[in-house]
């Protein structure tokens, strides 16, 4: 049942956020309007000691029009009502890096091996989204596992984003820098 409104959007039951916390690996992105992160882009989730999810993340971005650079970015998550549901707020450790305030959902994950990850930026006036994006994760560089791949397309689907994503290859880049 998908009719691609942002409120029927369903999300991960139960969210565990501490299985959630540790190096996920981003394998394919569908970006939003005006695209930050490009490749080689790896987060670290944590919690801290009072129970709130932090993060932080890397990138290859290009700056300046042709700046290429890794980014250090950073963000914190404000809980709501749904446990899987959270706002980001999120900044770079350099000034002129991208920063802002989007909605973070956990639309599935089982903890050791995937994740998809949904924020719609922008809902349109038929309640379906206007501008998003989207990140599966890995917890391997390599990839998804053979077996996760059907879920994560269903996800895709479900979420209305399928033949909107990306490959996100990882180079090393963001090792060197
Ligand atoms: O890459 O186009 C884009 C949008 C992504 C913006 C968010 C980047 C910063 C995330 C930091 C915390 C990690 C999940």
């Amino acid at each position: 049942a998908q009719d691609c409104q942002v409120s029927n959007i369903q999300v991960m039951q139960n969210f565990d956020r501490s299985r959630y916390t540790g190096r996920w690996y981003a394998v394919a992105k569908k970006d939003p309007v005006g695209l930050f992160l490009l490749d080689n882009v790896v987060a670290q989730f944590s919690v801290d000691g009072s129970g709130k999810m932090t993060a932080t993340a890397q990138g290859r971005v290009i700056i300046l029009n042709n700046w290429e650079m890794c980014a250090n970015m950073f963000g914190t998550f404000e809980d709501t009502p749904d446990p899987a549901k959270f706002k980001m707020r999120y900044w770079g450790a350099a000034a002129y890096l991208q920063s802002g305030n989007d909605d973070h959902w956990v639309i599935d994950t089982d903890y050791d091996n995937y994740a998809i990850h949904y924020s719609c930026r922008e809902v349109d006036l038929d309640g379906t989204c206007l501008d998003g994006y989207s990140f599966i994760f890995s917890r391997h560089p390599t990839g998804l596992r053979p077996e996760d791949q059907k879920i994560v397309t269903d996800k895709k689907k479900e979420i209305c984003f399928l033949g909107k994503y990306r490959r996100v290859s990882h180079t090393g880049f963001c090792e060197s820098s």
